[in-house]
């Protein structure tokens, strides 16, 4: 595990580069069938990289550019990576599995999927009338919503507004930006899903995130409000099915960032889907314009915690909501073009366009805002350009932060926290939304880069993806998992976390005190290390569509 590489590979023309942490000098790329050597060099470095306290080199081989399965060996060739192929559509699996797996987590929803082997009865019909729980106790007199639909959020059963509206944000954040990367009928769906959707020709990608929207849809009071979640009382144990989740299910909590992210997603959604479906898309836009008129009317942040929503669901909790409300009159202003979406940004949330958005997360969208910002027509133009010219700063300072890190992650030292695996991707859209403002090639190299990372290039020598790379998770924290035996492809977990937060992981860091970037368990039981969920996966829908023609999808 001395040669590290991004296990599944490298487009032709891409930079490509090992990081070795052997005491070497030299290096060679050989073929993996012949075993012929087709390139070899000089070490550069060494350098010392603290987050995951190796030293380092690193192997150039740009030129090596015949499709082929590879691997890359350090000195003596004693110490050799694992295969990775070269190829235009090396991603496209990947990409394909990523996507497909958000099909192979519905929730209501019969699975028998004949590429995976996955299959399970339909769970949760509890969700149809989901009961109404607010302040400090069940209302079970009348009170049911239809809850049904969405997905389920990560290793646990639960659906939850702003993870499910961050995440169809980027599916279709993933769409407009390369429509072509993504067809009808490319997934290979499961026989019974989006039927509808897919005899009307809707690209997969968009036959699978209207699931979700629909979901989101039912998740809004009549008042255009969203609760923020629906889920049980207590976490079922790892080896329960979804159908044997049997307990009553509740719609718990009702937020004003989550009322501003469906606002949103819904504003997108109108755009995105008005080419195949107006009706759909009109749906969308009265419920974008629902959720913007209420925080309109409660110009408070509003965070509603019910006594009953501690255990058995995680928390999402958020007390803010500019940045949620930054992005619905953003997204609002774009689909439009209407003033007063514009209005409502200058008079309430001027200081908005002066921050500098982190990375996209359930917790933070002001990135999205920006974005929405930056390419609606409606903007004005000397904001505008601020947004771009902020971005870009931000992108160059990334670019420095990667190329000082050993394994070029676009993380510090002390960002290897929860889900720091998704942070890292996140942080590689942000350098391609820059590369749309000032076509830069080293933004995308260093996005790029987040993609060899997450694919296997790390300090644990592992990818973080499943289903993706010779030595991917096994065990990841996940019921639809351990209950069914299939260790389904396309979930990225969390990846290093040198918080802790899970007893397995805690006990490694009390006993080991590992570097930040090797906080990492590929146990079932870390759910703070190697859990997957909607919302990791996200950003890599985003990046992997970039780089993959629609034909290797
Ligand atoms: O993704 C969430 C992360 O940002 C938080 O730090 C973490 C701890 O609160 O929770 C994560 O979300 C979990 C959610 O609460 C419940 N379902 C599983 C999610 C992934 O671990």
């Amino acid at each position: 595990e001395a040669v590290l590489v991004d296990q599944v590979g490298y487009r032709p023309d891409d930079p490509k580069t090992a990081v070795v942490r052997a005491d070497a000098s030299t290096f060679a790329v050989t073929d993996a069938e012949s075993g012929e050597t087709v390139a070899s060099g000089d070490l550069a470095g060494p350098t010392d990289d603290d987050a995951s306290g190796d030293t380092v080199r690193h192997a150039a081989f740009d030129d090596v550019r015949d499709p082929g399965t590879y691997r890359v060996t350090a000195g003596d060739g004693a110490a050799a990576s694992h295969e990775f192929d070269i190829g235009e559509g090396v991603y496209g699996r990947t990409l394909a599995e990523i996507c497909r797996r958000y099909t192979l987590r519905r929730a209501n929803t019969r699975i028998d999927d004949p590429v995976t082997d996955l299959a399970y009865e339909p769970g949760h019909p509890q969700d149809r009338e989901a009961r109404m729980y607010f302040g400090d106790s069940f209302h079970d007199e009348g009170e049911r919503i239809d809850a049904r639909g969405g997905w389920y959020d990560a290793g646990d059963y639960g659906k939850y507004v702003t993870p499910g509206a961050v995440t169809v944000a980027q599916l279709l954040l993933a769409y407009e930006r390369n429509p072509d990367s993504f067809d009808s009928g490319q997934l290979a769906l499961p026989d019974g899903v989006s039927t509808a959707e897919r005899e009307a020709g809707l690209p997969d990608l968009l036959a699978e995130a209207k699931f979700e929207l629909e979901w989101l849809e039912r998740m809004q009071r009549p008042d255009g409000a969203a609760y923020h979640k629906v889920a049980g009382g207590s976490w079922p144990s790892m080896d329960t099915r979804p159908s044997e989740d049997t307990q009553p299910r509740y719609v718990f909590g009702l937020s004003t960032y989550g009322t501003g992210m469906v606002a949103a997603v819904s504003a997108m959604a109108a755009r995105v889907y008005r080419e195949f479906d107006a009706d759909f898309a009109d749906r969308m836009l009265a419920n974008a314009r629902d959720a913007f008129s209420y925080l309109e009317s409660n110009p408070d942040p509003v965070f509603r915690r019910d006594d009953g929503q501690n255990d058995g669901s995680g928390g999402y909790a958020k007390e803010t909501d500019r940045t949620e409300r930054f992005w619905a009159a953003a997204e609002l202003l774009k689909t439009t073009g209407e003033s007063r979406f514009a209005d409502y940004l200058e008079d309430e949330l001027a200081a908005q366009f002066e921050a500098t958005p982190p990375a996209v997360s359930w917790a933070n969208t002001l990135l999205l805002g920006h974005w929405a910002y930056y390419t609606a027509d409606a903007a004005d133009p000397e904001r505008r350009s601020a947004v771009g010219d902020r971005l870009v700063a931000d992108a160059d300072r990334l670019v420095e932060r990667v190329r000082s890190e050993g394994y070029r992650v676009a993380l510090s030292t002390d960002q290897y926290y929860w889900a720091s695996a998704k942070l890292a991707v996140a942080q590689g859209v942000k350098l391609l939304l820059a590369d749309e403002v000032e076509a830069r090639e080293a933004y995308v190299d260093a996005a790029l880069d987040q993609v060899h990372y997450v694919l296997g290039r790390t300090p644990t020598a592992r990818s973080y993806v499943t289903g993706s790379g010779e030595r991917a998770p096994q065990n990841p924290h996940s019921r639809t998992v351990e209950s069914t035996g299939v260790n389904v492809p396309g979930n990225l977990v969390g990846g290093p976390n040198a918080d802790g937060g899970d007893p397995a992981l805690d006990e490694l860091i009390a006993t080991e005190d590992p570097p930040p970037a090797k906080c990492y368990l590929d146990e079932t039981a870390s759910y703070a290390s190697n859990e997957p969920a909607i919302d990791y996966a996200a950003p890599l829908v985003v990046a992997l569509a970039q780089f993959t023609p629609a034909s290797a999808v």
